[in-house]
């Protein structure tokens, strides 16, 4: 009998030992997001950082920039043409799609489209057999690279523009055959210049998108006014020191000059997630020039940290010539460029530093500490202070293995769970070094002054939308920036 006892006791004990257990390692759960959300494809394009954009077609033979739309397809022979080689390139400078322009406002057409015979067909490239579209999803294929096609809407050739129901009839039929017959397409590109060939001509954007959406799943629809991406609103591949991937679609429309400060900068009350993609060619032109020579280094650096470290990707177009290869003085540069973005961020000095912060949701056991901004997730795993945290909420790297050197400070936001951040400042050592307005996924901040010899960096944010979510921070060297020669 006493044996039994012991035994019940025992069990009950344990029991009431498990329930015990399992009420304190209750996990701490994320909090509510800040609507709106992106979509999967929305943050896959994101983590995209750059996109390498093509320009190619009959003005790369004719040393122009907008074709009249009267070219002869037999002025388009590219001969030495190898989508292996613009691959290539894409690769080594670290990207992951490339958008081509299947038919620009000239109208010829890059692959052999069934409804018209201004393309390929008619031109001496492969005797008429060609199809630059199917040549460069070959090459980004065995690359492992995506493709993204520019389909423009505005033709200043085909005879049918200016007719409603028969262009956009032919508009449709083309985007079929594009989204149809190349497999997965992640971008899709709706230009919104518009010449005066036909004032009346209106694009049938609701049929556009949803045929676009109904082809491919995951496709992102870039365009003035989204729905999946938004142009920046220039060309120079700046976006707004204040950056919102938000803002309200109701207040957009293609092809209007009037918006561009608001797609700048986004807007904090905006209802719909749609994030700026900055576009910009490494020479003046889109098109290839022989007279033209790609930017220098530090135009290039000066684009990123302004695209890239305002909390959009980049659009970088290079150019084919006429020979169908990219220029080796472009290569070389995009070569540079690339070791340049990875010799200023492959260390983050922070690593070797301990984090404090002003507090953490769930307490020591949370999972929402500091430390979570040092790891390489930069979307999941992150910084959350706690609830009751209204004050000052702020993170602090301090050093300790001596004073750190850097001159470039990034920060980003855990924008799964929305865009949040209005406005930020950074203390070295108690004094304030930079300040700013938004972060979105990333924020960089390049330093007036280098910083030789600081023991602890904190990230104050001042203002926010609901709780502040740091997913990343990084304290880097720069040694191309010198702020006094710009
Ligand atoms: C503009 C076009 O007119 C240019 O030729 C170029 O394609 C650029 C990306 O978009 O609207």
């Amino acid at each position: 009998m006493a044996k039994l006892w012991c035994f019940v006791c025992v069990n009950i004990l344990f029991t009431v030992f498990q329930i015990a257990k399992s009420k304190k390692e209750q996990v701490t759960t994320p909090p509510l997001p800040i609507l709106p959300l992106p979509s999967y494809s929305q943050l896959k394009w994101q983590q995209r950082e750059i996109i390498m954009f093509l320009h190619f077609g009959v003005n790369t033979f004719t040393d122009s920039e907008w074709g009249t739309g009267d070219e002869s397809p037999s002025i388009f022979n590219p001969a030495g043409l190898n989508a292996g080689q613009w691959a290539d390139t894409a690769a080594q400078a670290g990207v992951s799609l490339m958008i081509l322009t299947a038919k620009h406002h000239d109208g010829f057409c890059l692959w052999p489209s069934k409804y018209t015979d201004h393309s390929v067909i008619r031109s001496p490239w492969k005797n008429g057999h060609g199809d630059v579209v199917h040549e460069l999803v070959d090459a980004a294929k065995d690359r492992g690279i995506d493709i993204g096609l520019y389909l423009s809407p505005w033709d200043r050739h085909d005879r049918r523009y200016g007719r409603n129901v028969e262009y956009n009839e032919y508009y449709l039929a083309q985007l079929q055959e594009l989204l149809n017959k190349y497999g997965s397409v992640q971008e899709i590109w709706f230009d919104g210049a518009k010449g005066s060939n036909a004032p009346n001509m209106s694009y049938y954007f609701s049929d556009w998108f949803a045929m676009v959406k109904e082809l491919q799943s995951t496709i992102n629809i870039f365009s003035d006014a989204g729905p999946d991406v938004r142009w920046v609103g220039d060309e120079q591949g700046f976006a707004g020191s204040t950056c919102w991937s938000t803002i309200n679609r109701t207040s957009l429309s293609i092809g209007n000059g009037s918006i561009v400060n608001y797609l700048n900068t986004g807007d904090p009350k905006g209802t719909d997630w749609l994030p700026a993609e900055c576009d910009v060619s490494i020479r003046t032109g889109w098109f290839w020039h022989k007279s033209q020579a790609p930017k220098k280094l530090s135009e290039l650096l000066e684009i990123y940290y302004n695209s890239v470290g305002r909390n959009c990707v980049l659009l970088l177009n290079v150019p084919p010539n006429t020979t169908g290869l990219i220029s080796e003085t472009d290569i070389q540069r995009l070569r540079e460029f690339r070791s340049a973005i990875d010799t200023i961020f492959g260390a983050n000095l922070a690593e070797k530093c301990s984090m404090k912060a002003s507090s953490q949701r769930g307490g020591k056991s949370g999972g929402f500490g500091p430390e979570n901004v040092l790891d390489s997730d930069h979307l999941w795993t992150y910084w959350a202070p706690s609830d009751k945290d209204e004050e000052s909420r702020w993170i602090e790297i301090r050093a300790t293995n001596g004073p750190l050197r850097f001159n470039v400070i990034r920060i980003q936001e855990a924008i799964g769970l929305g865009q949040r951040i209005k406005r930020h400042e950074i203390y070295v050592d108690g004094d304030r070094v930079a300040s700013g307005t938004t972060v979105g996924y990333k924020k960089l901040h390049r330093l007036e002054k280098e910083v030789i010899h600081a023991y602890s960096v904190r990230i104050l944010i001042k203002e926010s939308r609901g709780l502040p979510l740091l997913s990343s921070v990084g304290l880097h060297f720069d040694p191309f920036w010198h702020p006094n020669q710009q």
